[in-house]
């Protein structure tokens, strides 16, 4: 199994939007650490299996009894909001997020957790064996509240989805995944110079692409000593489903030269890559 240090937190989100009395839809989809396994659009009746190992160790009948659980959930989800929107005030449209999930930690403990958001604010969640509204959510959520603890029986399922079926889903993952969620692949690194940011000043830039998984540490650094001024830009995905990022340092002509660029990352193991700035360079 995966070096334990490494977590790879499983999340489920779901997606719904109602824009006004007839036309609804939900999406899901979920995650594994940055691997996507799932996806499930409303137009489906199946979760669908985005990954050659997405199945884990379940058996068929395992997961047909899954599949019928979230089928059912989602009829009753779209039907129980119609049945709130009638009962308290406010109007279309609306959205509502719900994400759910566990992550494995050592000594074969997990963690699960499960909440809502309801037009982009946390209103609800999930706590032990029932439902508790989040901190400054609206008055109207603790008639929701009351309504769906209520239900002995979805809060059983909710438990156990949580509790039961998530960690051994994962545990399973990990396995049938190993070698895709434990690929490691090296940056590539070049320096050039950007947009200049004023007179006398240059703009360094360090770029970084094509590593994976997607923590990097990137420095900007003379001698020894991390440039303060060293500015990450975004990581963004590239095609093949690998990372860049560039990292900026705005100095002026001068102070350009003996700086270089030091990029850490899992796949290098302690071989950092380390670019020096050509004082000379015309660019
Ligand atoms: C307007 C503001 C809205 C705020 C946001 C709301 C957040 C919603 C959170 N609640 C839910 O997600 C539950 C919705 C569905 C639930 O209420 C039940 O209707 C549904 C069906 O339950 C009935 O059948 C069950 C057997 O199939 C049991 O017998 C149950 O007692 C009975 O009432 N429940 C389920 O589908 C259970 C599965 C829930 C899985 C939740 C995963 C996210």
């Amino acid at each position: 199994s995966p070096a334990p240090h490494k977590s790879f937190p499983f999340r489920g989100l779901q997606i719904s939007s109602f824009a006004n009395r007839s036309w609804t839809r939900t999406d899901g989809l979920a995650w594994l650490g940055e691997l996507q396994p799932y996806t499930w659009r409303n137009e489906s009746n199946t979760i669908g299996f985005l990954k050659p190992w997405s199945r884990g160790t379940f058996s068929d009948q395992q997961w047909e009894q899954l599949q019928h659980t979230f089928l059912v959930y989602r009829s009753s989800f779209t039907r129980d909001i119609w049945e709130f929107v009638k009962m308290l005030p406010g109007d279309y449209p609306l959205e509502i997020q719900v994400s759910g999930g566990c992550e494995l930690l050592p000594r074969n403990i997990s963690e699960s957790f499960l909440r809502a958001a309801f037009q982009g604010k946390d209103v609800l969640s999930f706590q032990g064996m029932s439902w508790a509204s989040a901190p400054d959510a609206p008055p109207l959520i603790e008639e929701v509240i009351k309504v769906l603890n209520q239900d002995q029986g979805t809060k059983e399922t909710v438990h156990w989805l949580l509790h039961d079926i998530c960690p051994e889903l994962v545990r399973g993952l990990l396995q049938t995944g190993k070698s895709e969620l434990e690929k490691q692949v090296k940056p590539e690194a070049w320096l050039c110079s950007g947009h200049s940011p004023g007179p006398g000043r240059l703009l360094l830039v360090c770029h970084v692409s094509g590593f994976y998984p997607k923590p990097v540490r990137v420095m900007w650094m003379r001698g020894e000593q991390e440039e303060p001024g060293t500015r990450q830009g975004d990581v963004m995905p590239n095609a093949d489903s690998t990372w860049y990022l560039p990292v900026t340092l705005n100095v002026s002509a001068g102070e350009a030269a003996g700086l270089s660029c030091r990029v850490k990352h899992s796949s290098l193991g302690d071989q950092n890559i380390i670019l020096y700035w050509d004082g000379n360079r015309v660019s």
